[in-house]
């Protein structure tokens, strides 16, 4: 029998607008509360039940997802809102210290607290390629399992309720840095005859064939053996990061976006490990 269990949504901008009408058109009852009433109007038409005030909001179902701006904005819509016997969702992307912050402070309240980072963009939302992770409460998590794959698969990562803000953001994390390179070698190219299109899906292959080094990576932290496998090693990495920069240097580009990495793996080398790939690195970073 397909679950259409009701739910509350906090939170209708882009993602909790698609977040809605996934419910919706699963069946499910949804009761929904904007902070700015208009954008409700869609959803009513659509069969949802809009709640003027936030605390009606909660007090309509069991299961509350709030999928707001940020944490400040999770804190201050519900301030003083009655949570006791509450499931609270959150899916607003939040640091693991925020997370684990406001499962305290929603837990001290009387509710289960589950976080999840949204690892889509709005329209990839009710399409098999978006998911969400989820950690804290694994009693809320397996009682809303069905519910909450309605929108997206989900990816349950531990009771640590830090945890899906900290896988969320390590992906977020190394997009960041792979726009960081796009955007460099489209500074490139320019002011050159190569049409932005063509370098488009010359970069979308190679990134792709690249991303498996990650695995290598991996086997290196787990193994402690930072050599197995290398066939691109840091000293040739180096002689080549040269190249990168002059070609920089002549387009009239600047390396700002390349010369932290570069510079960490310089002092990787510098360090005596030549014969390494950049998983090195890693360890520098840390404080
Ligand atoms: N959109 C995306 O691509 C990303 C994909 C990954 C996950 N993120 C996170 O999802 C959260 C919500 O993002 P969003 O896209 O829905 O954001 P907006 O369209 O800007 O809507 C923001 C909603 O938050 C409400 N809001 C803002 N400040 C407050 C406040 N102080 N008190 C109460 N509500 C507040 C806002 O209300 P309104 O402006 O309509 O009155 C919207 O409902 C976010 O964490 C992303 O990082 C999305």
């Amino acid at each position: 029998m397909t679950d259409t269990s009701p739910l509350t949504l906090l939170g209708l901008g882009a993602m909790g607008s698609a977040l809605a009408s996934a419910w919706l058109t699963a069946g499910h009852d949804l009761t929904v509360w904007n902070r700015t009433p208009g954008r409700t109007a869609p959803h009513a038409a659509r069969g949802a039940v809009v709640a003027t005030d936030v605390a009606d909001a909660v007090a309509a179902n069991g299961l509350v997802v709030a999928c707001l701006l940020d944490d400040r904005s999770v804190r201050a819509t519900l301030d003083g809102v009655d949570l006791t016997g509450k499931d609270l969702v959150n899916l607003t992307t939040s640091s693991p210290g925020e997370a684990r912050a406001l499962a305290e402070w929603a837990t001290a309240r009387g509710a289960r607290f589950l976080d999840g980072g949204i690892m889509a963009v709005p329209p990839m939302i009710g399409t098999p390629g978006a998911y969400v992770f989820y950690s804290g409460s694994a009693e809320a998590f397996d009682a809303h399992r069905d519910t909450l794959a309605v929108p997206a698969a989900t990816n349950y990562v531990g009771e640590d309720p830090g945890f899906a803000a900290l896988h969320d953001v390590a992906l977020l994390s190394a997009m960041t840095g792979m726009f960081a390179g796009v955007t460099h070698a489209f500074a490139l190219v320019r002011k050159e005859n190569i049409p932005p299109r063509d370098l488009a899906g010359l970069l979308s292959g190679y990134l792709t064939a690249m991303t498996g080094y990650a695995h290598g990576i991996a086997e290196h932290l787990a193994t402690g053996d930072y050599t197995a496998g290398v066939t691109s090693n840091l000293a040739m990495m180096t002689q080549g990061n040269a190249t990168l920069l002059r070609t920089a240097e002549e387009q009239g580009v600047s390396p700002e976006l390349l010369t932290p990495f570069m510079r960490l793996m310089r002092q990787r080398l510098d360090d005596g490990h030549g014969d390494e790939g950049t998983t090195g690195v890693v360890d520098l970073l840390l404080r």
